[in-house]
Parts: C-alpha cells; sequence; structure tokens
C-alpha cells in the first residue's frame, strides 16, 4: 500500500488524556480513534492488526476442534431471566428497550444465548461434547473505562462455550482450551501465565485467567521463575490423561497467583518468586451445570436416561490485545510488532521522493516485494527522510528497507530490523530475501 493514498492519521504528540503507553502508541500511531467514552473507531492500521490477532485466535480454536459460529449482539431479556442473571448482573448490562417496549441488552457474554441454542437441537450423547465459539463485539458499561482498548466499554471477545456428559469430559475440554491459550498467546509473542481465578458473575468453581506480565497491568501477580524459560507445548490434545499431566503440572509448579501465600510449592519457591504486576487477555471457566440445569437442558444418555450436560466458557480479549501486546514490545521511539500481528511486513522507505532515479528504484522493488506476497506499506510521499524514520519507528513494521542516492550508488538498499535497530546493506535480491524469510 502506498501511503500517499492511505488513511494513516499519526501524531507526533503525545496525547494528554492517555496514561499508559500502549494507549499513547496506538493514538499517535494512528490504531484507534475515541469515538464515545470506552468505544473506539479501529483505523485502518488498528484494524488490520485486529484481524490478524482475531485469526490467530481463530486458527487456534479450530486446532483445539472448537466450531466458529456468530451469535448476534443484541440480545433479549427474557433469555437472561431463564437464567436468571437479568437482575443479578448489575448496572455493567447496557439494557435498552426496543420500539414495541421490550426490553433488550447489548451482550456482555453469551453463556445463555449459546445454552438455548444449543438446547433446542442438541437431543442425545452423540451429540456431545462439542466446543461451539464466535468472535463477536461485546458491551459491558464499566464504571471507569481506561486505558485505551484495555478496558473499553465496547470490545472485541472471542468466546467459546463446551458442552459435556460428565465433569471428567468437561475437564477434558477444560485442558485443551488451556493449552489451546498458551499456544495462542505464544503465537502472538506473548508469555502469557495461567493464574488460578475468581469465577464472578459467570459462576463456577474452576477457573484460570492468563496473565502477560506488564508494569502497567491490573493485577498483581506472583509467579515462579522458570516460567519465563521456553516450555515446549508439544502435549497430545486428545490423549485425557497427558494433557490433565501437562496441565496440572503447568500449573503446579509455575502458576502464578494475585497471593503470595497461595504460590504452589511456595517452599521450594524462596527466591525464585517473582512479583509483577499483568494483564488479563484470557479467561476459562468450567461451571458445571449452572446454566443448561437453569435452562432446561438435557440429553438422552447412552443408558436412556436424561443427562444435563456440563459446560465450561472460554474468553480471550480479542481488541485487548492489541493494548497487551503493545505494554510488552515497544520503545522510545514506538511501536515494535511481533511478525505474527504486525499490520505489514515491511516498510519501504524511499528518501527522496523528488529524485527519480529513487522512485524508479523504490517502485521497481515495492513491484517485487507485492510479486512476492511480502505485506508492505510503501512510503512514497515527498517528506523529509527523518520525519519518515520516525514514522515507521512509531508505527513498528518489523522490517524497514531504505532506498536513497547513495546506496543506489553502490547498488545497495539498507536493511533494518525494527526490534533490534540493527541496519545492514544489501542488494536489492537479498534485502528482498531477507525480509521474506
Ligand atoms: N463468558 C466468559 C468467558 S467466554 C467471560 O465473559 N469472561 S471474562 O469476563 O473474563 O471476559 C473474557 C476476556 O475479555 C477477559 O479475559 C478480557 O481479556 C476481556 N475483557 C473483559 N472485559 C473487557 C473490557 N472491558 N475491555 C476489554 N477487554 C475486556
Amino acid at each position: 500500500m502506498r501511503m500517499s493514498r492511505h488513511f494513516l492519521p499519526v501524531m507526533k504528540e503525545s496525547p494528554a488524556d492517555a496514561q499508559i503507553v500502549s494507549h499513547k502508541l496506538m493514538l499517535r500511531a494512528g490504531l484507534i480513534r475515541q469515538t464515545a467514552a470506552g468505544i473506539y473507531a479501529w483505523l485502518p492500521l488498528g484494524h488490520r492488526v485486529l484481524r490478524k490477532i482475531e485469526q490467530i485466535v481463530r486458527e487456534e480454536q479450530d486446532r483445539a476442534g472448537a466450531i466458529e459460529l456468530l451469535m448476534p449482539t443484541m440480545q433479549s431479556a427474557d433469555l437472561w431471566r431463564e437464567s436468571g442473571r437479568y437482575d443479578a448482573y448489575g448496572p455493567e448490562m447496557l439494557r435498552i428497550k426496543d420500539r414495541h417496549d421490550r426490553e433488550m441488552l447489548f451482550g456482555p457474554t453469551n453463556e445463555e444465548m449459546i445454552t438455548a441454542i444449543f438446547r433446542d437441537s442438541a437431543r442425545s450423547y452423540r451429540d456431545l461434547p462439542r466446543t461451539l465459539y464466535h468472535i463477536q463485539w461485546k458491551f459491558r458499561d464499566e464504571v471507569r473505562p481506561r486505558f485505551g482498548v484495555m478496558r473499553g466499554r465496547e470490545f472485541l471477545m472471542k468466546d467459546a462455550y463446551s458442552f459435556d456428559l460428565d465433569a471428567e469430559g468437561a475437564r477434558q475440554s477444560y485442558n485443551q482450551m488451556f493449552v489451546a491459550y498458551l499456544r495462542t498467546f505464544r503465537r502472538m509473542g506473548l508469555s502469557a501465565i495461567p493464574m488460578q481465578a475468581d469465577t464472578g458473575p459467570i459462576g463456577g468453581d474452576l477457573s484460570h485467567e492468563f496473565i502477560v506480565l506488564a508494569p502497567t497491568g491490573e493485577s498483581e501477580v506472583f509467579y515462579h521463575e522458570n516460567w519465563e524459560k521456553d516450555r515446549s507445548l508439544a502435549v497430545d490434545a486428545d490423549d485425557r490423561a497427558a494433557l490433565q499431566a501437562f496441565v496440572g503440572a503447568l500449573t503446579a509448579d509455575y502458576a502464578a497467583t494475585d497471593e503470595k501465600r497461595d504460590l504452589p510449592r511456595e517452599a521450594d519457591a524462596g527466591d525464585k518468586l517473582k512479583q509483577s504486576r499483568g494483564i488479563e487477555v484470557g479467561h476459562i471457566f468450567y461451571f458445571g451445570t449452572k446454566y443448561s440445569k437453569a435452562m432446561g437442558m438435557s440429553v438422552q444418555g447412552p443408558d436412556g436416561q436424561p443427562v444435563i450436560p456440563e459446560m465450561g466458557s472460554y474468553g480471550i480479549g480479542v481488541s485487548r490485545l492489541l493494548g497487551a501486546i503493545i505494554e510488552a514490545s515497544h520503545d522510545d521511539g514506538g511501536i515494535i510488532w511481533p511478525d505474527a500481528v504486525a499490520p505489514y511486513a515491511v516498510g519501504l522507505i524511499n528518501m527522496r521522493a523528488d529524485d527519480a532515479r529513487c522512485a524508479a528504484a523504490a517502485d521497481d522493488l515495492y513491484a517485487k516485494l507485492q510479486a512476492a506476497g511480502v505485506e508492505t506499506l510503501y512510503d512514497d510521499r515527498d517528506e523529509r527522510g527523518g520525519a519518515k524514520f520516525a514514522t515507521m519507528d512509531l508505527i513498528g513494521l518489523p522490517w524497514q528497507i531504505v532506498i536513497g542516492p547513495k546506496g543506489l550508488d553502490k547498488g545497495v538498499v539498507e536493511v533494518k530490523r525494527r526490534a533490534t535497530g540493527e541496519k545492514v546493506e544489501l542488494s536489492v535480491e537479498d534485502a528482498l530475501a531477507r525480509v521474506s524469510g
């Protein structure tokens, strides 16, 4: 994409109303614009990252055997009266009346709706187990929306819901999601620590939050330092015993807690215990028959007797992840996108748009990058080189390729890796190979 035709409204100054670095950088790099308190428009660059994160989440859900559907944002109050949560949910729920005075709400989560949908068609034990998910906007009327997309009122969530015949099966579904979450966050360049958690308004008695370490995070966490070492996720997600052993060992050895005294194996932990703050990017729950029972769901079991399915729900804060990734990966110059979620892989800078030779060389390389399928943002504008460098650093694309008259005299272009600042001079062919690797 040529920058001269793009819509990338970047800001030089740090916006006064943003307190944390990710929020500042998201506004400055032109990823989002606030349109009302806690509600954001996704500008082209932010939208590209949001879609990439969403796609990684989708691929890992699919790999874990979950099935995608799409439920609406608007729900009827009656649905929530079936579970008893309509009155219990409180002021975070945005309640709306339609023109016929019917009570509606903008969904903060979907346990009731998915239970009703599945209840109305699942008849026998052969219809289970199933895990269904969607990626949809949610609304929670947070008292204090803050930190940009980190705690918004409207936000994008992946929420999955599992239905099993018994508690053991439900535990297997839970463990499969647990491992899928570790994979998902790792693919985004994040290390997310599972932490035993309260179940809050979702309910149930088994729950983990996934926490990305960041000094500006809202939760305080303690964890074992070995967590930060690389852990293989090579576990067979269909082998129940192996999966249970893996999840059990992981949570016993390394799991974070919000209270020091709860850290498993505290006696061994000693000076290996680390304290930090963190951002909750995912939250999983096992709550048994809480919704299925309240909403009158049952299927015929193998022995002909009715069985009330055991359920769990599994959330990922898709839009919050942009903030979390930036908190974990930035420097004074701006964002440093991990390759997997970067809006473009390469920023191509023509230092001298007024120089016909430079423009021809840059146009040519741009065409080659496109032909090679490398997502490229081409700064072809007639601006000072310094301003172009600052913008590229700010928006944080993993690679920068700079074309200028001195390099062309020598037959080279400059390739810079954003994360390390390392610069090398390469021929056009070698530069192409480097950034497509
Ligand atoms: N129904 C369950 C699981 S599907 C549920 O709603 N869980 S939750 O409340 O923990 O939300 C899931 C994830 O959404 C959280 O881990 C968090 O990453 C994200 N999230 C929650 N509230 C907000 C918010 N106000 N702004 C941005 N992201 C949020």
